[in-house]
C-alpha cells in the first residue's frame, strides 16, 4: 500500500486541482490531503472564498481523496507522515524544491502545474461577471 500525501488550499474547485489529486492518487493506492484551514489561510496570506467546511465538503466528493486532514501550520507535515506513515509527498511544480527536506521521511514529487486556471483567475472573473 502506497500512501500519499497532497496539501493546500482548495479554493473555488477547479480541473488544475482535480488534474493535481488525480496524479496523486495513481502514483499510489491511498491519498490523504491536507487541507488548509481558515487560519493556515491567513497565515499564507490567502483569503479563500470558500471557507474549511465547505472546501472539505467538495473534496469529500472526489473519488481520489481517502482522507481529509486540517493543515494548521507549515511545521506540521512531518508529523503527517509519520502519523499516517506516508510513502510519497507530491505537490504541483509551483512548490518545486520548498519541500525537498521531506526527503528525509518519504518520496518527494513535484508534478506540473495545470496551465491557464487559478482560483484566482476564477475570482477575476466572478468579479467582472
Ligand atoms: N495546482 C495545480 N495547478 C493549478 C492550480 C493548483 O497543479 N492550476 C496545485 C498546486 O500546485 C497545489 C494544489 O493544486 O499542489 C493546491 O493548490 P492551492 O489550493 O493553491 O494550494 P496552495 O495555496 O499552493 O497551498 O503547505 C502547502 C500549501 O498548503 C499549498
Amino acid at each position: 500500500m502506497i500512501r500519499v500525501i497532497t496539501y493546500g488550499t482548495f479554493d473555488l474547485f477547479h480541473y488544475g486541482h482535480i488534474n493535481l489529486l488525480r496524479r496523486a492518487k495513481e502514483l499510489g493506492d491511498h491519498l490523504t490531503v491536507g487541507l488548509s484551514t481558515d487560519h493556515f489561510n491567513k497565515v499564507k496570506g490567502k483569503l479563500s472564498h470558500f471557507n474549511y467546511e465547505e472546501r472539505k465538503q467538495l473534496l469529500e466528493s472526489i473519488k481520489y481523496v481517502d482522507r481529509i486532514i486540517p493543515e494548521n501550520s507549515w511545521e506540521q507535515k512531518i508529523e503527517d507522515i509519520k502519523k499516517y506513515q506516508i510513502d510519497l509527498f507530491v505537490m504541483g511544480s509551483d512548490w518545486s524544491g520548498k519541500f525537498d527536506i521531506l526527503e528525509k521521511y518519504c518520496k518527494v514529487r513535484y508534478l506540473p502545474r495545470t496551465n491557464d486556471i487559478s482560483s484566482s483567475l476564477l475570482k477575476e472573473i466572478f468579479n467582472k461577471a
